[in-house]
């Protein structure tokens, strides 16, 4: 007779740390035998592994959500919502502020899972009227930022262009009561430039497939993406999986709950339409190359009068450049190509500072006034590591980003765990991993970094180009063993480098960049004359974001890819003041087929998002500490010893205590100044103890007290 199935022999084991065996195979077959089932969530202790299903499942109810509200983590079937509503808990009993990771690469479903985590506590949290606006205003932040900021790539659909890190916060009752987005570093160069099978950002075609007739009209656009030269270059503006015309009635309907109102729209939408008409806007070139541009050209009076600036200056901005010479000012000629850079420079320009605007608006519509103390609980949803045919300045910037996160992750866990049981004596057999921390330096460090180095050859007068920053690398790194040249390459990895590319050996994976456009792009640079004219726009949004009242602004602004650096720092800063709550997302497939588990590109995410030593120091560790104190505090009522007061130090009171209480010898270790508790139920059960006693405690008062 067949054996009966087990429940574990049919779904798999839903926490990894039971899994008889460590070895990759093992978690890998489990991590299978799961997704085929349409189970995609499986946990290591409380990190949540999630694995792409690229199809709609039946498990993000509000019937569901209100199976997790307020359960202990690993009473229920993992699920994101456990991880949300478990992060929540923590926080209302510990009042403390908190942070969910999403890590994972290009399309491994980081955006989706914060998605879920939002509608999650929209759902769960008491809620009153006025409350339920500012819930609106956050989820609704979401197509309106993903409209603008979010694109079609060869890797995702919907792949985020800039990285987002959202507070909510919370009142002491637990209700979500305002919030606030840091963003980081959007992809502008998209807003000029797209590969073969990418698109330009949402929004742009949103408005053409799907704006009303009127508005279209008034700005001077045709519903046709074919028109415009700034959409046509990835040759895909339609995609099956996206409905732009709906799209576009969600952000406009999105627009008005976040506060903005017709007149800020109007003037939003004439900045995306003025983009479209410069991308449109071609230059013709006198006998000496000089790039020539009428200034009765209808694309370019359609951008000064969506822009609200003069047409006639707007030409000389564009073909000429100002250059200030012994108190006189000399108009210089641009080439065609110069004017095409400044035309592009400007484009991406006012893409970006609206983009900055609208994070700002969101911001301000979703701000909690009132002054009382309030905990938060942070999403961090970043661009994923990518490898594409051609790497450039914004991958190097996106993986150097997901090197941060991947060190964070790496000193939250693997190491401060297992320094922690050290400082704590408790035995422990060490668990080797790769520290990233040495890539991370090799591009951030303060005197000898790539970012250094590419800055010292944006600043350098005279020859400078991206082919003397590639020298210079190749002088300083060429040792490195995360760095390849091309005159390396051939000896190391066995595959060629061009001339103009360096190769640095990621965490995730070899990744091969060319080198040009890095100055260029790292400068980012518009001229002074254009800004000064789009300073004076009578366009509201455009006006805002290029006048400065810096008396400094004449200082050389710092490079894009420092201020990137910086940003990075900071939001570690504020990370590490918060406790940390893990997702790590899976791609499942590269074809982004439903269903389809490849085993090769899991297994070499698992591998590189260092998930089996994960494992094993959770196995070998313990899944909860507290300092001796704080443990004998709350549980001395469970003990006669121990009740009212225990005159002993504390350590040999938690001693007496966890006797009576029947812990057995592996379950738990002492340390110096903490107890260590390998499994949860076990403080589980101690825990439903505690529940009863101050249950009965408090029916005992209740009956003596009676009579009075
Ligand atoms: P990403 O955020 O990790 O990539 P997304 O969250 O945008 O990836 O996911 C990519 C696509 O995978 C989505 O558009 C969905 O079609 C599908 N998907 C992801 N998670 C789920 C889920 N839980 N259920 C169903 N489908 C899902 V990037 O932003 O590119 O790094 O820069
Ligand atoms: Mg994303």
């Amino acid at each position: 007779m067949e054996g009966a199935l087990t429940a574990r022999d049919r779904v798999g084991i839903q926490d990894f740390v039971l899994l008889d065996e460590t070895t990759e195979t093992a978690f890998l077959s489990n991590l299978k035998k799961r997704f085929s089932k349409d189970l995609i969530y499986t946990y290591i202790g409380t990190l949540l592994v999630s694995v792409n299903p690229y199809k709609e499942l039946d498990i993000y109810n509000k019937k569901q959500m209100e199976i997790y509200m307020g359960v202990n983590f690993f009473e229920l079937p993992p699920h994101i919502y456990a991880l949300a509503d478990s992060a929540y808990q923590t926080m209302l009993t510990e009042f403390n502020n908190h942070f969910i990771l999403i890590s994972g690469e290009s399309g491994a479903g980081k955006t989706e899972a914060s998605k879920k985590i939002l509608q999650y506590y929209a759902v769960s949290c008491p809620s009153t009227t006025l409350l339920n606006t500012v819930r609106d205003k956050m989820l609704m932040s979401n197509p309106v930022l993903e409209a603008f900021g979010n694109a079609k790539t060869l890797k995702n659909d919907n792949s985020s262009r800039f990285g987002k890190y959202m507070d909510i916060q919370f009142d002491s009752q637990g209700d979500a009561v305002g919030g606030h987005i840091l963003n980081y570093l959007l992809e502008k160069s998209r807003v000029v430039h797209q590969n073969h099978g990418e698109r330009n950002f949402h929004i742009f075609y949103q408005l053409v497939e799907g704006g009303e007739d009127d508005l279209l009209h008034q700005m001077g656009l045709e519903r046709d993406c074919q028109h415009y030269n700034y959409l046509t270059q990835g040759e895909c503006a339609i995609v099956s999986s996206i409905n732009d015309r709906n799209d576009w009635k969600t952000v406009k309907n999105a627009l008005q709950i976040i506060n903005i109102d017709e007149i800020n729209t109007n003037h939003l939408f004439g900045t995306v339409a003025s983009v479209l008409h410069l991308g449109n806007v071609q230059f013709d070139s006198d006998s000496k190359g000089h790039a020539l541009l009428n200034n009765n050209n209808a694309e370019l009076r359609w951008v000064s009068n969506l822009l609200g600036v003069d047409a006639h200056s707007l030409q000389e901005g564009l073909t000429y450049r100002k250059i200030e010479a012994k108190n006189e000012q000399v108009l210089s000629p641009f080439t065609t190509d110069h004017a095409i850079y400044a035309r592009d420079a400007l484009a991406k320009a006012i893409y970006g500072q609206t983009f900055t605007w609208l994070v700002n608006k969101i911001n301000e519509s979703m701000e909690n006034k009132d002054n009382s103390r309030k905990t938060v609980i942070g999403l961090l949803d970043i661009y994923g590591f990518e490898v594409f045919y051609v790497n450039s300045f914004e991958q190097f910037c996106i993986n150097y980003c997901n090197e941060k996160l991947q060190q964070l992750f790496i000193q939250l866990t693997l190491k401060a765990e297992q320094e922690e049981y050290e400082a704590e004596d408790i035995e422990w057999e060490p668990v080797q991993f790769f520290n990233n921390k040495i890539i991370c330096d090799l591009v951030e460090d303060k005197y000898r970094g790539i970012i250094t180095i590419l800055d010292e050859e944006c600043l350098r007068p005279g020859d400078a180009s991206d082919l003397t920053f590639l020298e210079r690398l190749e002088e300083k790194m060429g040792n490195h063993p995360h760095f390849v040249t091309h005159k390396l390459a051939d000896k190391m990895t066995r595959k060629t480098l061009e001339r103009g590319d360096f190769r640095l050996l990621h965490y995730a994976g070899e990744v091969t960049y060319c080198v040009v456009g890095f100055l260029d792009k790292n400068n980012d640079r518009l001229y002074r004359n254009i800004k000064d004219l789009i300073g004076q726009s009578k366009n509201a949004i455009v006006k805002e974001c290029f006048s400065s009242t810096d008396p400094d602004s004449r200082r050389r602004p710092e490079t894009v890819a420092t201020q990137f650096k910086s940003s990075l720092l900071k939001l570690t800063e504020i990370l590490m003041a918060k406790e940390a709550w893990y997702i790590r997302c899976l791609k499942s497939n590269e074809s982004k087929q439903p269903g389809q588990f490849d085993e090769a590109l899991i297994r070499h995410q698992v591998k590189y998002l260092g998930l089996m030593e994960h494992l094993r120091v959770r196995r070998a560790g313990f899944a909860y500490r507290r300092k001796y104190e704080v443990f004998l505090k709350r549980y001395k009522p469970l003990c006669p010893a121990t009740w009212p007061h225990w005159r002993g130090v504390p350590a040999d009171g938690v001693e007496v205590l966890v006797q009576h209480l029947g812990y057995m010898p592996n379950e738990y270790k002492m340390g110096r100044t903490k107890i260590f508790i390998r499994h949860p139920r076990t403080l589980y059960a101690t825990e439903d103890a505690y529940e009863r006693c101050k249950h009965e405690l408090a029916t005992r008062l209740q009956a003596k007290y009676k009579g009075y």
